[in-house]
């Protein structure tokens, strides 16, 4: 059965076997009942009975995997998926270029291995807890279901890595997986592993903003992990990117609609300047530089998850073969990088500089410039939407070195420009670079929940096209009394 389809007859759905695997299965049923007192404490609240229009992985294959129908999510099947194995793969970079990939987890790499897959896992329940709120004051039905899909494929997310924890860790393995439903996003004593997880989503434009660019994050680490030369994380990641993508289809949708409802309103009302905020804003619609300020913290929160742009255990990972770069396969290089250089952005005499490092030291810097380049892409999309309504304006978004908290950036105050700046500065400025309490309160204040079907708040535009075709009057949740 390790292959495509799915098998429904154990209580964990799965392709990997786990009816003939007795001591991993008794594992997982073990963490079964933690995990769902973890989702009805912290997931979403007071959609529990709710019946949700979901979609459920049958089958990993391309064509057939996604199969919709109402579910309440608590009976959701989160299953454990992997890509089917190829046949003959090897590891493709680093020392180990060459040999086989590995189907057991080499002893030598087992704790930086381990520590990779608790990293990526940890990611997964805390964005369910920071998006737990937000049910209360969906725009709309449709918008509502597409949180809770991408809430429960979060929570699909942490079981395949708590399945690799649990199948390939032992006893330490199993530690973590507890330890995984104990830590919780924004705790002061056992907080989430990294910052951006413990920061609030407190609204429904941060939502957004968070899947178009805290899930494509999601997106750049499953595809250097994909590249893994430990099959297992390899295949699970490949799978998980799948999912992905309808993520930060979700963020870009969304923000769009938003630009696209405020451009309407603008133009209906005849209000030229997108910098007069409160004309805009009394038509009920967000002003542009508002969303810009909202880009400029998602965009930086994110860019803080690569890591330092020049670090060891990024080296270490890729010669050891356990993570490599965006792509790695498609790149013409040597995979090993031995004598390679990458330019990377520094601080130097107040002025950020490209200085040449080695390239091994420089791979979160290789990976965060990947990112920012499918970034950018998204961004300009969001322009054209600006443009067709014939409003002037134009997001960008900001310097790599402005607002961050890790890595080179971290102790330097820089505009969104680029240009390193007092302390003085940095306070007369930050309100107009980054949400401040005004505009969140504006914002929540217009977070007011549209239930019924065909409805839409006022802030933001209909999408064009259903989930899964259905009409734009169709009940995409059935909200239990
Ligand atoms: N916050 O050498 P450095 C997703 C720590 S998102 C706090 O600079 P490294 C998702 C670091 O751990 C994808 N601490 O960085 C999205 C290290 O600590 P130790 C998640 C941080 O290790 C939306 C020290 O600083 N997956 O899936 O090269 C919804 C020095 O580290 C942070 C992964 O991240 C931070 N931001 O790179 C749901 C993939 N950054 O060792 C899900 C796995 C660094 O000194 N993780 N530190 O104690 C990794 O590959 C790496 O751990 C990182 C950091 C890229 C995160
Ligand atoms: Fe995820
Ligand atoms: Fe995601």
């Amino acid at each position: 059965m390790d292959g495509l389809n799915v098998d429904y007859t154990t209580k964990i759905p799965n392709n990997v076997n786990l009816g003939s695997d007795r001591q991993v299965l008794k594992a997982l049923e073990g963490w079964h009942p933690g995990y769902l007192d973890w989702w009805n404490d912290m997931g979403p609240e007071g959609f529990q009975e709710s019946l949700v229009y979901l979609r459920t992985a049958v089958s990993v294959d391309p064509k057939g995997w996604a199969k919709f129908d109402y579910v309440k999510m608590p009976e959701y099947r989160w299953g454990i998926l992997l890509a089917p194995q190829e046949e003959g793969r090897n590891v493709n970079f680093g020392e180990h270029l060459g040999e086989p990939a590995w189907q057991e987890v080499p002893g030598e790499y087992r704790a930086m291995l381990r520590r990779l897959v608790v990293i990526q896992g940890d990611t997964e329940p805390a964005s369910v807890e920071q998006q737990r709120h937000l049910g209360k004051t969906a725009p709309s039905l449709y918008d509502m279901r597409n949180l809770f899909q991408v809430n429960v494929e979060e929570g699909r997310h942490l079981w395949a890595m708590v399945y690799l924890l649990q199948k390939y860790f032992g006893r330490d393995g199993r530690e973590e997986a507890d330890d995984l439903l104990r830590r919780r996003s924004g705790d002061a004593d056992a907080p989430r592993m990294l910052g951006a997880f413990n920061e609030a989503t407190p609204d429904w434009l941060s939502f957004f903003m968070f899947t178009f660019f805290t899930d494509r994050d999601g997106k750049m680490q499953l595809e250097s992990l994909a590249q893994s030369g430990f099959d297992p994380l390899s295949r699970t990641c490949r799978f998980m990117l799948t999912e992905e993508a309808h993520h930060m289809f979700v963020g870009e949708t969304g923000v769009g609609r938003t630009l696209q409802r405020t451009c309407e309103a603008m133009t209906a009302a005849g209000v030229e300047d997108p910098y007069d905020k409160d004309r805009v804003r009394s038509l009920g619609v967000i002003d542009l530089p508002t969303i810009q300020k909202k880009m400029n913290l998602h965009f930086t929160l994110s860019l803080d998850l690569f890591g330092s742009e020049v670090s060891t255990n990024a080296a270490n990972f890729y010669n050891s073969g356990l993570k490599g770069r965006f792509q790695e396969t498609k790149i013409d290089d040597d995979h090993r990088l031995t004598s390679a250089t990458y330019p990377v952005s520094k601080l130097i005499d107040g002025e950020v500089k490209l200085v040449d490092e080695p390239a091994l030291t420089a791979l979160n810097m290789r990976l965060r410039d990947d990112y920012v380049a499918d970034c950018a892409k998204g961004v300009e999309r969001w322009n054209k939407i600006i443009e067709k309504s014939g409003v002037k304006f134009r997001l960008e978004l900001p310097h790599v070195a402005f607002h961050r908290h890790i890595g080179e950036f971290r102790d330097v105050k820089v505009s969104p420009e680029g240009e390193a700046i007092g302390e003085a500065e940095w306070e007369k400025g930050k309100d107009q670079w980054l949400p401040s309490k005004e505009d969140g309160d504006f914002i929540e204040a217009l977070m007011k929940p549209e239930t019924e079907p065909a409805k839409f708040a006022g802030w933001i535009a209909p999408p064009k096209v259903g989930i899964d075709n259905k009409p734009g009057d169709f009940e995409y949740v059935k909200i239990a009394a």
